[in-house]
């Protein structure tokens, strides 16, 4: 029987395990990339690891979070990643450079290749045909070093789409479509795989929106195939010699499928707070907005500008909106302003921004208290834009340009603009703001600033595991409820101990004192714990804040492996009617934890209720021993001590 895509692509990657879904598989990384708010721990994770020479085809980093600079603190960590990656065989993507997504995919980015990424977007690599997987710092700074990286084989999801989009219907809509049906954790442990001759009508900047956007819903990664419009884009790019033609075989099974129409598709809109809350842009038109704002991983492409120009050409931005543009990058801000596209935008009273995350990640342009900001990003979620009461709708480029101009959501298949843009026949090459690797490794001297902390290590774990249920919280709850990341905190990315007074604060601004005073403890969690970013600082302040163990009725992906890299133990609901009946404050024993942990299965008694809960580890061998160890550098230090 023929094989799927993602079958082919990790086949021809597998180090170690059998490819049935479910299963540990351990696959080879061509590439790695990270980024500036998570590349810090990362790089200090692996120079622990004494490593000379990164062991990868191509790892890059990248500094696109951390642009504020309203103090030294990211200047100093982009100074350390600079010569960190100077030392030790990583490009350097200077500030300026644009978004790691949209910047790899034009630069970088290798048909049929791996690619682990520390920022939880890596998947818009798929785009291209890559298997792209965001992951912790911890796993991406083993990758460098040439480790395998292990994940459980996932389940493939074909979404088959047929036919055409309608003008001003965006690959946007497709993605907000797809979460519609899946929602934020229909795709955990699972690949999405596009298919159907409605693909041959997207190019990759379109495709790379919808595979980006996948980690909302939970996935692995997202996938397009790469075909004559992936040569096209590459060439463009001047690397067609790294394309190649990679499609599913026409026997290939996958274990659903999901059909979307692409004729049928209408502007959709994700309504607070989740990217999954979606409604048609018809259902909610005449909201007034106060803020609108494009760019981000998602849609900072050429041709979402250029078609965003069209629209605003000779118009004035409502007199109510903020508009804020961000490019994704230094060669889509080039390629805007030398064909007057740019001059467009401007004229109708636009703010531009550097090419960076910005806004998206709560860097600047925070809204008003109670606004409605409009958005061409990816996740909406509570407080994140960098105001607690402002509500974060997402749109494509075309719903938010056309609602700028009108002051309300409009529907943008009412205007009459012509907004065909064609794909150039080539891009503007100009690599100037990436630093490739010294040449005199042993003469660059790695500069860190006094931001900079160590991260903290796990011990063993003991026999017997005691503390409070600290706090008790919702299903979904994110990464950013966990370790909330705006303009005032993401320079702190590199000092754990000042994280820790924010832990979990949007859901309960004491827990990070009540932690500190009672010597951690337990969180219990609801359905899809962890949900969105890739930031292992979720794991890594409550490891520092004491924290043993998270039960929970269910955990998104990358979340849970950064828990057990840092030895927390993740603990699942077997009854999940278990969830109701522990209160904040009771007090939990685990016994024997280290028997139990071996086993799969913990029981975990409620000493205030008196009542035990039977609870799923669910751990493969080698995460059975990073528990253990107390957390995944512990085992390397193990391994290496013995090798
Ligand atoms: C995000 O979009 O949430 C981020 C900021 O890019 C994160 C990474 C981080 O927290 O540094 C992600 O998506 O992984
Ligand atoms: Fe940056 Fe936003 Fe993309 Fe995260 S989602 S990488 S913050 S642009």
């Amino acid at each position: 029987m023929g094989m799927n895509l993602t079958q082919k692509i990790i086949k021809d990657h597998l180090v170690e395990g059998e490819m049935t879904s479910g299963a540990e598989v351990g696959i080879r990384i061509d590439q790695t990339l990270t980024q500036d708010s998570t590349g810090t721990m990362a790089y200090l994770q692996f120079e622990a690891m004494e490593i000379d020479q990164v062991k990868t085809k191509k790892s890059v980093a990248y500094i696109d979070h951390n642009m504020l600079q309203q103090g030294f603190e990211n200047a100093d960590d982009h100074k350390y990643i600079g010569t960190v990656a100077n030392k030790h065989g990583i490009y350097f993507s200077k500030p300026g450079n644009g978004v790691c997504h949209q910047v790899h995919l034009e630069r970088f980015g290798v048909p049929g290749e791996t690619l682990l990424g520390s920022d939880s977007h890596t998947p818009t690599g798929g785009g291209i045909g890559m298997i792209a997987i965001g992951a912790g710092g911890l796993d991406v700074a083993v990758a460098m070093g040439g480790g395998t990286y292990y994940i459980n084989m996932p389940k493939v999801v074909n979404v088959k789409l047929t036919g055409n989009l309608n003008k001003f219907v965006a690959a946007k809509d497709i993605i907000l479509e797809v979460l519609r049906i899946l929602t934020v954790k229909g795709g955990v442990g699972k690949v999405i795989e596009y298919t159907g001759d409605g693909v041959k009508s997207l190019t990759v900047p379109e495709r790379a929106t919808i595979t980006n956007m996948g980690a909302e819903l939970g996935a692995t990664t997202s996938i397009f195939p790469s075909d004559e419009i992936t040569k096209e884009f590459l060439n463009a790019q001047g690397r067609a010699d790294v394309w190649r033609e990679l499609q599913p075989d026409v026997d290939c099974t996958y274990d659903s499928t999901i059909e979307i129409s692409l004729d049928n598709l209408k502007p959709m809109v994700a309504i607070p707070h989740s990217p999954d809350n979606i409604k048609s842009v018809t259902d909610v038109a005449g909201m007034k907005v106060d803020q609108v704002v494009i760019g981000s991983c998602t849609n900072g492409s050429f041709l979402d500008f250029m078609r965003v120009a069209k629209i605003l050409k000779g118009k004035t931005v409502h007199e109510n909106v903020s508009l804020v543009v961000a490019p994704g990058s230094k060669q889509v801000l080039t390629m805007l302003s030398s064909n007057g596209a740019l001059a467009d935008i401007v004229a109708s009273g636009a703010r531009i921004l550097e090419a960076g995350c910005g806004p998206c990640i709560g860097m600047g342009q925070a809204p008003a208290s109670n606004a409605v900001s409009l958005r061409t990003n990816n996740r909406n979620f509570k407080g994140r834009c960098g105001t607690a009461s402002a509500g974060v709708y997402l749109v494509s480029p075309e719903t938010a340009a056309v609602s700028a101009i009108e002051g309300v959501l409009t529907d943008p298949t009412l205007y009459n603009v012509d907004i065909t843009v064609n794909m150039p026949e080539e891009f503007d090459v100009n690599d100037n703001l990436i630093v490739p690797p010294s040449k005199n490794p042993s003469e660059v001297e790695v500069v860190k600033g006094p931001n900079i902390k160590p991260f903290p290590i796990n011990k063993v774990l003991t026999d017997i595991v005691t503390g409070t249920a600290l706090i008790k919280v919702e299903d979904n709850i994110t990464t950013d409820h966990i370790m909330p990341s705006d303009a005032k905190l993401l320079p702190f990315r590199s000092n754990i101990p000042h994280l820790s007074n924010f832990c979990l604060a949007p859901c309960d601004p004491d827990f990070p004192a009540r932690a500190k005073t009672r010597n951690g403890g337990f969180i219990i969690g609801g359905e899809n714990y962890g949900q969105g970013s890739s930031r292992e600082h979720a794991a890594l302040v409550p490891l520092y804040l004491g924290i043993k163990a998270v039960l929970a009725k269910s955990f998104a992906r990358i979340h849970k492996a950064n828990l057990i890299n840092s030895g927390i133990m993740p603990l699942t609901f077997i009854d999940k009617d278990d969830y109701d009946k522990i209160d904040e404050d009771d007090e939990l024993v685990i016994d024997n934890a280290k028997g139990q942990v071996e086993n799969g299965t913990v029981i975990v008694e409620n000493k205030t209720k008196n009542q035990f809960y039977s609870m799923d580890i669910g751990l493969t061998g080698k995460e059975t021993q990073m528990i253990l160890l107390g957390g995944k550098i512990n085992v390397i230090k193990l391994m290496n001590k013995y090798n």
